[in-house]
């Protein structure tokens, strides 16, 4: 697996041991050629040195990073420095279903929130499925716990600037010294431009990417029809609207709404729902003008 790639040079992690190999002529010369996360089959050319000669299919594919075979994203929100908004939450959850990534929610900054804003917030998320995860990155309290759904994966973190991204990486790592706070956003930056992604082993099995996944939270290329699909709570229900193409919007007896009104949709999941929604109907509009 390619755990490493630099300009043209990647580290390939061959059971124990790490390859640094260049790549056969016949690969185009684009950053998504070869991946970080991408299996592949090398020729071993000296002790330590091969040539990376096929990339075998991917599961899925990442481009900001480009990484390859993620199974899953760990979204990163905090109470306080900075406070969660729910719409924003809500839609990287989307961006993350739509890539087609498991969910794993991680609150941090457990230290800054009082207990009835954790209990408000699982209620609403761990309802929905996702393993929800309390934490502490600073003294490392509820790590282990992260720790075990990591287990045999290949995890982004996801998340807004300041959530403690860096520091739980810091934490789950053995030997790893990502830079925190601002000296990370200007370091973050560059990293972003040189593409460079490494792939971080846990221990004791799985790999977190050392940069953030979904920078860019964009619904444009999505069908008003499917944003529904990327909800969990109204996968199921849909199929009990009157209408097979129910948009949950002003349709009479849309099972969504009546989940709504009846308490089992949390109203500010509906809410990011409808203004999703309404953000690609206007794309869309735009799109047949
Ligand atoms: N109080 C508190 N501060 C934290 C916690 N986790 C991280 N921080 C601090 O939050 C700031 C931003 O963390 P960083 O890892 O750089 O966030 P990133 O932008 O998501 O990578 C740093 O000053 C961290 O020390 C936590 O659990 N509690
Ligand atoms: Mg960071
Ligand atoms: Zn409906």
């Amino acid at each position: 697996m390619v755990v490493k790639s630099y300009s043209n040079m990647y580290d390939v992690q061959v059971e124990d041991d790490i390859l640094t190999c260049r790549v056969r002529g016949k690969f185009k010369k684009t950053s998504t050629a070869v991946m970080g996360g991408d299996q592949v089959e090398v020729t071993l050319t000296e002790p330590g040195r091969g040539v990376i000669e096929e990339v075998l299919p991917r599961r899925s594919v990442l481009t900001r990073p480009p990484v390859a075979n993620v199974d899953q994203a760990v979204v990163v929100f905090s109470c306080r420095q900075p406070a969660v908004s729910l719409r924003t939450l809500d839609r990287l959850l989307v961006c993350v279903e739509e890539a087609g990534l498991d969910v794993i929610l991680c609150l941090n900054k457990v230290d800054l929130a009082s207990r009835e804003e954790v209990e408000s917030l699982r209620r609403i998320y761990a309802g929905l499925g996702y393993p929800f995860v309390h934490c502490n990155a600073s003294d490392g309290s509820g790590i282990d716990e992260l720790k075990s759904h990591l287990e045999g994966r290949i995890s982004v973190l996801a998340g807004e600037s300041g959530v403690g991204k860096s520091t739980l990486i810091n934490q789950l790592v053995r030997g790893a010294n990502l830079a925190t706070r601002e000296v990370s956003r200007r370091a973050e930056r560059g990293r972003h431009t040189t593409r460079n992604v490494e792939l971080l082993r846990l221990d004791p099995s799985g790999y977190v990417v050392d940069t953030p996944g979904f920078s860019y939270l964009e619904l444009k290329m999505m069908e008003p029809g499917d944003l529904a699909y990327y909800f969990p709570e109204m996968r199921e229900l849909s199929v009990e609207c009157r209408f097979d193409d129910c948009l949950h919007q002003q349709e009479p007896d849309c099972a969504v709404k009546a989940a709504v009104e009846g308490g089992r949709i949390a109203q500010s999941r509906y809410d990011s729902y409808l203004s999703f929604l309404e953000e690609i109907q206007d794309y869309v509009r735009n799109r047949y003008r």
